[in-house]
């Protein structure tokens, strides 16, 4: 039969991630998964293993040891490994070398939820300044902060549609094209997913506080100006161009819809300095792309490739984990194409501190006023966001549960205007900070706060209506007992 072909341990070696075709092992069988790449959720990370063993790797990325996964592996059979080269009949499988030991060292403030790969999210003490000092802003990586450290050679590919490869460093970007600077927040797909965890059911995925939000001033040249460059006709491109693929260093991927990507209004940069200094490492160095408005998934770090493509990344990042589901769909059987990747995100608020304060000492005169409080009273801050650059047009407050509301004050916009440079285009690509006082009396229960943007978009009250298992999108009114001290 067939099967009963032997290979030598040396002859999989040599089909490693520079060979035509890649050969991996797991015990004494031999699998050919050249075909299976393209298709591969976590995308060309699998080269890493080709050639040797999936087992270390296995045991770094627990998520394969399922038999969903076996049951792939086992469609890419083609012989088994020579006795000769057996170990109590398994293969030796070798040491590999651990991608995480370049991660950098972070800062000591930040909320850890995991630390390989590293997932950490802002104090809210953070949360109430304007800009989020680069330090304490949040991570999500989903593997490991790729070994890059010369930022004037690092080459970004452009893959244009019909095939055709342009190259740049980033010297070449900062030497040919216009700097630009805009003030976005980033906010993970995830944030706020505990709340939705605690008010409904169980979710998958890390669960966020109010956290996995910031905003920055990022600069670097706009997108559009590079795909022209290389070549793509911005104004009639081929209309079979969809969208935009990125792919970072260590192998993450996402993509936006091309309209978005060269929209003069849009904004899209390849971004190489955050709030004035180089892109820490942690937050893509040397190069990233900064999509405003859109969820920070698509905000690739580490950016080594983009690709005009006619259909979405088909990373697990894009064709996935960031979609949300009917809050009656199971984890076990969703229909994973029949839900958009998620974009453009929804309007969104969260209370970061709760202070009382004696009557004698509302040392904020101008809130006092406003509110005109005399007594005791409870001072509210928070942040409120609208994607898609909609602008925050109003901020409630309820101090008792959500019978009656009072209005926040917005704090300054303390944004600089779009890529476009015009005011009149300025879309609102970042949060806007606000403040409220109730006197201590009218409080009963939770606090309460809502956000509506431009287009009159609210956020839901409860979580049950858009649960979803991944837990993603989590928006509603977020809800504070009255009795928490920050
Ligand atoms: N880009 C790469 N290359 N790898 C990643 O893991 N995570 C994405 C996005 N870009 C990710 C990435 C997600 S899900 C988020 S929320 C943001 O980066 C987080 O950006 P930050 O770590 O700079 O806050
Ligand atoms: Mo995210």
């Amino acid at each position: 039969p067939p099967n009963q072909r032997l290979i030598r341990l040396d002859e999989i070696h040599e089909h490693n991630r520079t060979a035509d075709t890649y050969w991996v092992f797991r015990g004494d069988k031999v699998y050919d998964i050249t075909d299976w790449v393209p298709n591969h959720p976590g995308g060309e990370v699998i080269l890493r293993a080709a050639g040797g063993s999936l087992e270390p790797y296995w045991n770094i990325f627990t998520i394969h040891q399922k038999q969903e996964v076996y049951d792939v592996l086992e469609q890419y059979f083609i012989a088994r490994i020579d006795p000769r080269d057996l170990v109590d009949g398994k293969a030796p499988t070798g040491q590999v070398e651990d991608p995480f030991k370049y991660d950098p060292v972070r800062d000591s403030a930040l909320i850890q939820h995991s630390e390989r790969p590293c997932n950490s999210e802002t104090p809210e003490s953070e949360l109430r300044s304007y800009i989020t000092p680069t330090e304490k802003f949040y991570v999500r990586n989903h593997l490991w902060v790729p070994n890059l450290h010369e930022a004037d050679s690092h080459r970004l590919t452009i893959e244009l549609f019909d095939g055709e490869e342009v190259v740049y460093t980033v010297a070449d970007l900062r030497k040919k094209f216009k700097e630009y600077s805009i003030t976005a927040t980033l906010q993970c797909s995830g944030n706020r997913r505990s709340h939705m965890t605690q008010a409904s059911r169980p979710t998958n995925g890390l669960q966020w506080g109010v956290g996995a939000i910031g905003t920055a001033t990022w600069s670097g040249v706009r997108l559009r100006d590079v795909l022209a460059d290389a070549g793509l006709d911005l104004q009639e491109p081929d209309e079979n161009i969809k969208h935009l693929k990125f792919v970072g260093a260590e192998a993450y991927g996402a993509s936006i819809p091309i309209d978005k990507a060269i929209d003069r209004h849009g904004d899209v940069l390849l971004a190489f300095s955050m709030n004035g200094q180089p892109l820490p490492r942690d937050h893509g160095f040397p190069l990233r792309v900064l999509v405003p408005g859109h969820v920070a998934a698509r905000s690739v770090k580490w950016l080594s490739k983009i690709v005009i493509s006619d259909e979405e990344s088909t990373s697990q990042w894009q064709r996935r984990d960031y979609k949300c589901f009917g809050p009656n769909v199971r984890a076990s059987h969703p229909d994973w194409d029949s839900a958009p990747a998620i974009q453009e995100t929804p309007v969104q608020s969260a209370i970061t501190s709760v202070r009382r304060v004696q009557a004698d000492q509302l040392l904020d005169s101008a809130l006092a006023r406003v509110y005109g409080l005399e007594e005791d009273s409870v001072v509210l801050e928070g942040y409120a966001f609208a994607g898609g650059g909609r602008h925050i047009v109003r901020v409630d407050i309820s101090p008792d549960r959500g019978h009656t509301w009072l209005q926040a004050q917005l704090q300054e916009d303390g944004a600089k205007m779009g890529a476009s440079g015009s005011p009149d285009d300025h879309r609102a690509w970042a949060w806007r900070q606000w403040r409220a006082a109730v006197p201590a009396t009218q409080v009963s229960g939770k606090f309460c706060v809502k956000a509506t943007d431009d287009s009159y978009n609210v956020q839901p009250d409860t979580f049950e209506p858009t649960y979803n298992f991944r837990g993603n999108l989590a928006n509603a009114w977020h809800r504070v007992p009255s009795a928490k001290k920050t």
